[in-house]
């Protein structure tokens, strides 16, 4: 076995690990329950299983919680009269409140923090030159907290690159913290790298019934169009995917990529329906798997569900996994229904409604990406009592073409007397009910105005 110590040593900054060595000398002088405190997403519940696994490998008691770090929960908190508590995916935007809760902390984060602290240890990999929206998660900080507390800890390297993943990082990126992550589990054989489709394990008749993204319009959802899809390359419904041979399998992919350039997919979409994918040799399953199924229970309000399944209950995978393909089921039935409907249409931008507020922003991305105009960003309205919240999405291409959505949620909401704010690609906002029609064609001004002539009616 290589030395851990050295690889990654050799590759981040020695303040980074000082930090990382200083929380793990004060978690080993503690004594008592630790109070571990975590986000619902996948990276969260990726980064609690990463430290929970580990504190129960030092036969330490703890005590779990997966939340949004709200005002609420500080109260909570206050009532508890914890000792030593460990925060993750979260607290760096909190460390006032955590600062006044008494007791010791270690905080693992990658959101931009306020600032830093000695009340508690802070390891926030943008204090160290480790930018948190790329090259680290909440759940690969805590894996690097785990191999130094522990060498014994690096298969916990599956979690790590989970969490990333559902963080939406590539854990490839060069110099990144993910990619020494990736290099010692590949040297360790917790990895493999495998060219694989993007479709979970088993039968292949399942597989795209039930796949939401990649979406196959037409064909995802109903058996019976699997069944006649397959029948083209005279594959049985029934076939094993991770047994197909290289010429059966290559088969497949020109049908389905030829099935997805069809329904007008953009081609980079409809690339990355094969790629190198991580192979978690451990766990029989591609890390990509893990981190969705982690999600899902996160989105089924079960993260417990998902925390034992990263402590490695068995049972938790199967019943993680029916939980996955009912969560799955929610979404295809509205992307079911928005290929059926269609979207409305303005100048600059597309948009429709739903009821499912939860699956709203999910919905919107991958009808973008698969079913609906890809000239124009989506927006997708779910009306509530006194407010409608909204979800916009857009793709790598528009953006490239000047789309910036986080400023048309933003100031096309503020001019309606709302709030809003996101990203260039994903967005959101949240505005009074009734301004619903102002606020898009404001938007629908704003986008025109961002991609002005970028949009060649040739360039697909
Ligand atoms: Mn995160």
């Amino acid at each position: 076995m290589p030395s851990d110590g050295d690889a990654i040593q050799t590759q981040i900054s020695k303040e980074f690990l000082n930090r990382v060595n200083e929380a793990v000398a004060l978690l080993s002088s503690s004594k008592g329950t630790i109070r571990v405190i975590s986000h619902y997403d996948s990276d969260g519940i990726n980064a609690a299983g990463v430290i929970c696994s580990a504190l129960l490998r030092k036969r330490r008691a703890f005590h779990a919680s997966l939340v949004r770090l709200d005002t609420n929960f500080f109260e909570r908190l206050k009532t508890e009269g914890n000792k030593f508590t460990i925060f993750c995916d979260m607290g760096s935007s909190q460390i006032e409140r955590i600062e006044k809760m008494g007791g010791k902390a270690i905080i693992i984060d990658h959101h931009p923090p306020l600032r830093d602290t000695e009340k508690a240890v802070l390891i926030n990999s943008h204090l160290f030159g480790i930018d948190g929206a790329y090259e680290a998660s909440a759940s690969s900080i805590s894996f690097i907290f785990a191999i130094m507390l522990d060498e014994n800890n690096w298969d916990l390297c599956a979690y790590a690159l989970a969490g990333c993943i559902g963080d939406k990082q590539y854990p490839d990126s060069p110099g990144s913290l993910n990619k020494m992550i990736l290099e010692g589990a590949l040297e360790r054989g917790f990895i493999e790298k495998r060219i694989g489709l993007n479709l979970n394990g088993g039968r292949i008749g399942d597989a795209l019934t039930n796949s939401i993204d990649p979406f196959f319009r037409g064909v995802s959802g109903r058996k019976k169009e699997v069944e006649k899809l397959l029948a083209q390359i005279n594959m049985d419904i029934d076939a094993n995917i991770s047994e197909l041979n290289d010429e059966r399998l290559s088969a497949l992919h020109s049908i389905l990529v030829l099935k997805l350039l069809k329904q007008g997919v953009r081609i980079e979409t409809a690339e990355q329906l094969v790629m190198e994918r991580y192979w978690l040799t451990k766990k029989g399953m591609f890390a990509e798997e893990l981190s969705d199924i982690a999600d899902a229970c996160g989105r089924m309000n079960r993260s417990g569900m998902g925390l034992s399944l990263c402590l490695g209950h068995k049972g938790s995978l199967v019943d993680a996994k029916k939980l996955r393909d009912e969560y799955k089921k929610i979404v295809r039935k509205g992307l079911m229904r928005i290929e059926k409907e269609g979207a409305f249409s303005k100048k600059n931008v597309q948009f429709f409604y739903t009821e499912e507020s939860s699956t709203a922003g999910v919905q919107a991305g991958i009808a973008m990406q698969y079913l609906l105009d890809q000239k124009k960003p989506v927006f997708v309205l779910t009306p509530k009592k006194k407010k409608t919240s909204m979800s916009a999405r857009g793709t790598k291409y528009l953006v490239k073409k000047g789309l910036d959505l986080g400023f048309v949620c933003r100031t096309a909401a503020q001019s309606v007397g709302g709030t809003g704010g996101g990203h260039t690609i994903a967005s959101g906002a949240t505005i009074p009910k009734g301004k619903e029609k102002v606020f898009i064609e404001r938007a629908d001004k704003i986008v025109g105005e961002q991609m002005k002539g970028n949009i060649d009616e040739k360039d697909d």
